[in-house]
């Protein structure tokens, strides 16, 4: 079969595309898992796509992600969205009536990085209970939180669970303490959502299926291209009514996507290929922790790393040394290790496909020189 948009034989390029080292050259990209590369197995998938409107429900390779998708998750039926973000705001607006508030944890992801959209798509207003360190809620401040008895309260309509959780280094937060968490919500007969961006790397890590994860919420959401690697599109599951309404807010935010199975198709090979190898990126992210806890002026946890996330830094006597971060994050860039930040100034590291054992090993060794230089 030859790509219509060359003379060159599609088996000839993927061919070359399997050799190219998924990641950018000689940069080692530890900004976040966002960045991964489809695997080739991906690109062929996506060649070969059947694809149909999908806004008619007649695109069989959306199809077929959704019902996988449900079904690895335990959950009635699921949605394809875009992004993670749409995933969250369509279970917001779906859950929610107009002006109904959110709980959220004070460190969300909903609540830092989503362009506050329930309160500007849903007069929804975010009451923020403090998030531990662990990605769990404080539970004295969460069982007080529920307002709607007053009539000078806001009724909550949903409470927010992340897990793994981002800002805490990617913390996973097992079924039993997702159950008591809910418990508040779900005795007041209200909803749970769970942001499971990283709902696979947190199940890889406790060594069960997500589906028990998932069975302790009414919604969840996950995403198909972080660790998973597709190129596009998080997946929104729950009951099958729910859903069916979700359907509906999707398309009222432009999600509606037409012959979306060309992207569908890599999500299914992320569902079916991707998630065992997660192990892989929580193992090098734990020998990034261990090789920077023997870097001297560097403060890190190694043993809080459970997935493929971690936070780390310079910390003077006041604290953590935001400026130092920064310019010890600016210095690795020069020398190609490239790293984030979070939400309280220490430094980001994300393991992903494409990041190797010994590129750890060259970014412990970058990371350490310019942690020299920068205190020069
Ligand atoms: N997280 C991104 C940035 O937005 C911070 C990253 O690099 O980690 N929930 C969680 C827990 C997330 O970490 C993210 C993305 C999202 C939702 C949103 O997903 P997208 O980017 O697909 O909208």
């Amino acid at each position: 079969m030859s790509n219509p948009a060359s003379n060159e034989s599609y088996e000839g390029q993927i061919g070359s595309l399997a050799s190219q080292r998924p990641g950018k050259g000689n940069v080692i990209d530890l900004r976040s898992d966002t960045v991964t590369q489809p695997s080739p197995a991906m690109r062929e998938a996506m060649y070969r796509a059947e694809v149909g409107d999908d806004v008619y429900g007649e695109d069989p390779t959306v199809n077929r992600l959704e019902e996988l998708a449900a079904a690895k998750v335990g959950k009635e039926a699921a949605l394809y969205v875009p992004s993670g973000a749409m995933g969250n705001t369509t279970a917001i607006l779906t859950h929610c009536r107009r002006g109904d508030e959110i709980i959220v944890g004070d460190r969300s992801h909903i609540y830092l990085y989503e362009v506050g959209g329930a309160a500007r798509l849903n007069g929804s207003p975010a009451r923020s209970v403090p998030t531990r360190p662990d990605g769990t809620l404080d539970r004295v401040r969460l069982a007080s939180a529920f307002q709607g008895s007053d009539i000078h309260e806001a009724r909550t309509g949903l409470l927010c669970l992340e897990n793994t959780h981002n800002m805490c280094g990617g913390r996973v937060i097992p079924p039993q303490t997702l159950r008591e968490l809910a418990t508040p919500a779900h005795e007041r007969g209200l909803p749970v959502h769970m942001d499971g961006a990283r709902l696979f790397n947190a199940a890889v890590a406790l060594g069960l299926p997500a589906s028990e994860l998932a069975a302790q919420v009414d919604s969840v959401m996950f995403c198909l291209s972080k660790g998973l690697s597709a190129p596009v599109g998080s997946m929104l599951a729950g009951s099958r009514e729910f859903i069916a309404e979700a359907r509906r807010v999707r398309k009222l935010l432009g999600g509606g996507m037409r012959q979306a199975g060309i992207i569908a198709a890599a999500g299914i090979v992320a569902l079916n290929e991707m998630v065992d190898r997660l192990a892989e990126d929580h193992a090098n992210a734990r020998h990034l922790a261990e090789g920077l806890a023997n870097i001297p002026g560097v403060a890190v946890d190694p043993a809080s790393v459970e997935t493929n996330i971690l936070f780390f830094g310079v910390v003077s006597e006041s604290g953590i040394n935001a400026a130092a971060n920064t310019a010890l994050a600016e210095a690795a860039a020069r020398e190609g290790v490239l790293l984030s930040g979070g939400d309280d100034g220490r430094i980001r590291a994300v393991t992903h496909y494409g990041i190797t054992a010994a590129d750890i090993d060259r970014a412990l060794v970058v990371i350490a020189q310019c942690l020299l230089a920068v205190a020069l």
